[in-house]
């Protein structure tokens, strides 16, 4: 087992120094396995640097108690020994990096035995990586820090060294399963299923070291395009005994595969529809193929016409997920997850939560988030998204799907992310996924210490000045109170507010000049309020009882509505775009005070300078360009007398 070990200043979390406190003292490990094998090696590692002694007496001790569950383990501290105690090797690998991420504090007083067991049970990062570079999209859908770090040149990577590096970051936040590559599958990635499988396993094999299994995305179409079909129809023989028999050739490939994930009948994917079957009939096939082997498909719920007239006022994007899914609530095989993106919408800054995650309670659902900042600054901004991904855990019974996923934010850059910052969103998805009940600002304390080894308290101060609230700042200054969408059409950065207003992809604000928001009440509007349980139901259908942030995802209103807050429709969408704008600029002056310190490497200092004199001039240009639409539709003035160009 080879440590992959990456000693680039701050490039990411567990830099060797996060490693001192194991290192420097004496660590036994009584378990055996390959999982117990990488926290040996890790151990042996972390001592060869740090001068620790080999023999007891020791000063931790790590084993296994079948009590503490899978994937759990309990630590302890008594008469100067620490004990970690893993439920089955996997917890083992947790409890270590536990130890890791308390540092010399794991070494200081007694403390009562803490258990500590994830939440849900599959935590999972879904890349949009291709093999091939797409003309539009780049080689990483999405992706906003550079190519794949799976494949190059149109084939596997020679040296996977830092797939393994991935794994080990992965593993130190919780997450346990990766699904390789685009849910849009493209004619050669659809072969990795096949004559390409090989690189899958070559992949597995470097994450599996630390507890990852590996998932891949499929083509519905597959039993045609690569097996010579004439159709890919659910529910016909042929097609079963094909997928049956590719599927038993993958589990003899990579004996531990996740499964697959399909996105299916969605923006021009190929699905169960073609054949007049349902997407249970589509997902059920794959999960009997999966079945013999204990693997799951995830079936993606986001579904919508994506080529609608904007001219039809009864369509509502927002509906479409729940008005497919929910008649099939039960029919579904239990190893068959449904896969939801988090709001009704497509990973807007705000949304209301799914009403397909409330209401399918008959069905196994995975919650899907976007940590790939697609709709909140694609890396370029600073937008730590712990809060939101918090609040939205939070919501009635999300915590309790069991299945968390999320689109990573990674590619070959030197620091992973693009923006050096956006490394806390990696770190705290699977925090969160392990314990959604986490303080987001005592995961980015965790995320600060595992990357600049415990540094003094002005760095931490400066990255949580920057970092806790940027959140509701990039809010602030972008679309206003939940309408979304008013991003630049294609590569969705920066503001046009009318850029989707007229096209076919159900993304509308309905602004004129006495109002802007669309209705979605059931009295008036869509109905979509009407996908929700009670309370909520009601809640978003009043326009009294509707929360302000949420409030232009319901209702159409006049610029004069007065919102809970005390302000004016029209008065906040002015205020909140000056403070936004004016935020983003503090938060750059605080990155700025760290100049010629020796706080952070001054490479990594200059990467997030050049982020955030970007962030700052878009935040002016999403200030000018909505502030400007808006006065001239409404025709109101400022309040506060600024000007509005
Ligand atoms: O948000 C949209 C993105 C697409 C993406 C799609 C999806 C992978 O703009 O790039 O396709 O969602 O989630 O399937």
């Amino acid at each position: 087992m080879t440590i992959p070990e990456l000693t680039d200043v701050h490039a990411a979390w567990l830099p060797p120094e996060a490693f001192r406190a194991i290192g420097s003292r004496r660590t036994l490990v009584q378990a055996d396995g390959p999982l117990a094998e990488t926290v040996r090696a890790e151990v042996e590692r972390a001592r060869a640097r740090y001068g620790g002694a080999a023999e007891g007496p020791y000063d931790l001790v790590l084993s296994l108690n079948a009590a503490e569950g899978a994937d759990g383990y309990a630590i302890a501290r008594r008469d100067g020994v620490t004990t970690v105690t893993g439920g089955d090797p996997a917890g083992l690998l947790y409890g270590f990096f536990h130890v890791v991420r308390l540092g010399e504090a794991a070494f200081g007083p007694d403390r009562e035995p803490e258990h500590h067991r994830p939440a849900m049970r599959r935590r999972m990062l879904d890349h949009w990586d291709n093999i091939d570079v797409h003309p539009v999209m780049g080689q990483v859908e999405r992706g906003y820090a550079g190519g794949s770090i799976f494949w190059s040149d149109g084939a596997l990577r020679p040296d996977l060294t830092r797939v393994r590096a991935y794994g080990r970051l992965l593993a130190a936040s919780g997450v346990n399963a990766v699904a390789i590559n685009n849910v849009n599958v493209h004619a050669t990635e659809a072969r990795l299923l096949t004559d390409r499988l090989g690189e899958v396993a070559a992949i597995a094999a470097e994450l599996r070291p630390y507890g990852i299994r590996v998932h891949l995305s499929v083509n519905f179409a597959s039993p045609i395009a690569l097996g010579g079909l004439p159709t890919a129809d659910p529910l016909d023989e042929g097609v079963r005994a094909w997928w049956a028999r590719t599927t038993e050739q993958v589990y003899a490939a990579i004996p531990d595969f996740g499964g697959y994930v399909v996105k299916a009948d969605s923006e021009g994917q190929p699905g169960p529809f073609a054949y007049g079957r349902t997407h249970a009939d589509g997902a059920n096939m794959l999960a009997e193929a999966l079945a013999p082997f204990g693997g799951v498909v995830h079936w993606r719920a986001f579904v919508y016409n994506h080529r609608q007239d904007w001219r039809d006022r009864s369509t509502d994007r927002a509906r479409a997920a729940y008005d497919h899914f929910a008649p099939l609530d039960g029919r579904f095989a239990g190893n068959a997850i449904l896969q939801v993106k988090h709001g009704p919408m497509d990973f807007q800054t705000r949304e209301p939560v799914s009403p397909v995650i409330l209401e399918m309670q008959g069905t196994r659902l995975a919650v899907e988030l976007q940590v790939t900042q697609e709709y909140t600054g694609q890396q370029r901004h600073v937008c730590y998204l712990a809060p939101m991904w918090s609040e939205i855990l939070a919501f009635e019974n999300v915590a309790e799907t069991g299945d968390l996923v999320a689109v990573s934010n990674v590619g070959d850059d030197r620091y992973w992310t693009g923006h050096p910052l956006a490394q806390a969103n990696l770190y705290a998805f699977g925090r969160l996924a392990w314990d959604p009940g986490l303080d987001p600002a005592a995961v980015l304390d965790e995320w600060i210490d595992l990357t600049f080894a415990w540094p003094g308290e002005s760095l931490r101060r400066t990255l949580h000045a920057m970092m806790d609230g940027s959140w509701r700042t990039y809010e602030r200054y972008t679309a206003p109170l939940g309408v979304g969408f008013m991003v630049r059409p294609g590569h969705h950065y920066g503001p046009d507010v009318d850029g989707y207003e007229y096209t076919p992809w159900g993304t509308y604000h309905f602004a004129d000049r006495d109002g802007v928001g669309v209705d979605r009440t059931r009295a008036t509007g869509t109905g979509f309020t009407g996908q929700y349980p009670q309370p909520w139901s009601d809640i978003y259908e009043s326009l009294e009882r509707c929360p302000d942030e949420l409030l232009l995802f319901f209702h159409h209103v006049p610029y004069g509505h007065v919102l809970h807050s005390g302000s004016t429709v029209i008065q906040h969408i002015y205020d909140t775009h000056f403070a936004g704008a004016e935020e983003a600029a503090e938060i750059r002056l605080h990155w700025e005070k760290l100049a010629d310190t020796d706080a952070v490497d001054p490479d990594l200092y200059a990467r997030v300078k050049e982020r955030l004199d970007e962030q700052v001039r878009c935040a002016e240009e999403w200030r000018d360009q909505i502030n400007a639409y808006f006065f001239r539709k409404s025709g109101v003035p400022d309040a506060r007398g600024r000007h509005i160009s």
